[in-house]
């Protein structure tokens, strides 16, 4: 079943109208493929994908177009933020609106351009996310605690997903893998139940659960030849003015690239107020590092809110570096904090 996203968007008549399903801005396979799958499972004609990233951004997710090699989408068939620039006119002469997935409050001006300028309205949400209680008549509206959203996705549309192909099943599955560690961590039972959903679909077996962990996790971890600016914008997330990274390497590893400098510069392309780079990486044990580059009186201020809670330890490398002294935080938990501090700020 070949899905051709761009063509339909490109070819869409006057006054139909379309929903776009939205990931969030990292665009990471969780964000990706539960648009894909929202769009593909749900049974309404004009459900397409929206890819929360500008086209040349998507080659550094390299797991992700791994994925894409393997399934029957082709990576020119994506709609990205490019892709509705250009289709700006056609979708002004049709009515446009917005789903959700893997966030719960619009990110991005493309998006909020969409919202303000063609009054397109969020009807509906699939998070697993803390809530924003925003759109409480989307329909539907579930955020739940999962590993992995896509398997909320799955669950919600359980009937179709009956019907699916084994490829399909295999795109489908990929985050899940890539979200709970090969579900060895974070699973709950609706990722237990989307799993259930798949697998006799897949026919497999242990070892195939493995091994295509394993694979995405290596393209994932391919960081080889990439530059400080592409692993700034491999998984990044803007809150207002403040930016953060996600990072799979050290601040060891970026030390290679002149760091300081390069961070200077990306504040200045983003206009930011702070840029922050969250490290994880296994050398014994587990890790996680941040460090926070921008107008030191306002790193000091969001430091005073957050750095207890986050148990950070100063670090000698670099000027605001820390080691997290339990490494559980991600930036899906840091993120409510910056936020409170900008809410707090006035920003
Ligand atoms: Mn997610």
């Amino acid at each position: 079943m070949l899905m051709q996203f761009g063509s339909l968007l490109r070819n869409v008549a006057e006054k139909s109208r379309v929903i776009l399903v939205t990931g969030n801005q990292s665009a990471d396979m969780d964000s990706v493929v539960s648009a894909i799958a929202y769009s593909t499972l749900s049974s309404k004609s004009l459900v397409l994908p929206l890819i929360n990233i500008p086209k040349q951004d998507f080659d550094l997710r390299r797991d992700i177009v791994h994925v894409m090699k393997h399934s029957d989408i082709n990576e020119k068939d994506l709609i990205f933020l490019d892709d509705i620039e250009n289709c700006w006119d056609q979708l002004a002469k049709v009515k446009v609106d917005l789903v959700l997935v893997d966030h719960n409050k619009p990110q991005g001006d493309v998006v909020k351009n969409l919202m303000e300028e063609l009054g397109a309205r969020v009807v509906g949400i699939i998070d697993h996310h803390e809530d924003e209680k925003l759109f409480t008549e989307a329909s539907p509206r579930i955020i739940q605690k999962s590993g992995s959203c896509v398997s909320l996705v799955l669950n919600h549309f359980k009937e179709q997903v009956a019907q699916i192909d084994s490829k399909l099943a295999k795109l489908f599955l990929s985050p899940l893998l890539i979200d709970t560690s090969g579900l060895k961590h974070r699973v709950e039972q609706v990722d237990r139940d989307a799993l259930e959903l798949l697998l006799p679909k897949l026919q497999a077996d242990d070892a195939f659960l493995q091994t295509w962990t394993d694979e995405l996790n290596a393209a994932k971890q391919n960081v080889e030849g990439l530059s400080l600016r592409d692993l700034l914008r491999k998984d990044y997330k803007e809150y207002r003015t403040v930016g953060i990274s996600s990072m799979v390497v050290s601040l060891d590893y970026l030390s290679r690239f002149n760091l300081l400098a390069g961070l200077d510069s990306w504040i200045k392309e983003r206009n930011l107020d702070i840029a922050i780079i969250m490290t994880s990486y296994n050398d014994k044990k587990f890790h996680r590092e941040i460090i926070f580059r921008g107008d030191p009186a306002k790193i000091r201020s969001l430091l005073d809110q957050i750095q207890e809670p986050l148990g950070l330890e100063p670090l000698e490398k670099y000027p605001f570096s820390f080691e997290q002294r339990d490494p559980i935080n991600s930036r899906k938990q840091v993120a409510p904090l910056v936020d409170k501090w900008l809410d707090s700020q006035g920003l």
